[in-house]
């Protein structure tokens, strides 16, 4: 592989408690068909998604205990971007506040951190967290999203695209250290 392809290489990684959304999401950036019916993930799902001339390796870890207890730090290794996923209710804020301050043990101090406040189609029937809630408690970027619903796709591009150059750019800084 050239290093200009290993330069477009980006290791995306998703994590979050069960049943928050996380494939679901990555569904809807790779465009598959999204279907409700809930399948746990079980262990970890890699899936290659082509964003422009970039190649995004995204790592959907499931959201289970015992896998978070077993995976998380190996799984988080070389990540370029981690999208923690909520869904939105207080409570489960609350865990993914927890679950931030573990990983930010295992990835590098520059690789930035965005949550997804997702379910927000819910916000209205029962009282979940709208996203500027959901950022004031976790502290980090945050996207509000309805991950089922396909024209919320851009939204989340958009948000990885700006990322992506600023990803480019720390790397060549970091090449120029050495
Ligand atoms: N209403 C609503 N349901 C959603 C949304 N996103 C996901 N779901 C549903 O929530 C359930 C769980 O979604 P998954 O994507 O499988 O959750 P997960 O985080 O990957 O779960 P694990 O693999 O167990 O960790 C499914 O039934 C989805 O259809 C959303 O934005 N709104
Ligand atoms: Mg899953």
């Amino acid at each position: 592989m050239l290093s200009s392809d290993l330069n477009k290489l980006v290791k995306i990684s998703v994590i979050g408690l069960p049943a928050v959304g996380k494939t679901t999401m990555l569904k809807l950036l790779s465009e598959d068909v999204i279907d409700r019916i809930y399948m746990p993930t079980h262990g970890f799902d890699l899936k290659t998604i082509k964003l422009d001339n970039y190649c995004l390796k995204a790592w959907d870890l499931g959201g289970q205990k015992n896998y978070i207890k077993t995976y998380l730090k190996e799984y988080l290794l070389g990540s370029d971007l981690l999208f923690i996923v909520t869904d939105s209710t207080p409570r489960n804020v609350l865990s993914s506040r927890e679950l931030i301050n573990y990983s930010s043990h295992f990835i590098e101090k520059d690789c930035p951190i965005i949550a997804i406040a997702n379910k927000q189609d819910l916000i209205k029937s029962d009282g979940r967290m709208t996203a500027e809630r959901v950022e004031n408690v976790l502290r980090v970027k945050t996207l509000g999203l309805t991950a089922t619903e396909p024209s919320e796709r851009f939204k989340l591009m958009s948000i990885i695209k700006k990322e992506l150059n600023q990803i480019l750019i720390r790397r060549r800084l970091k090449e120029n250290e050495f």
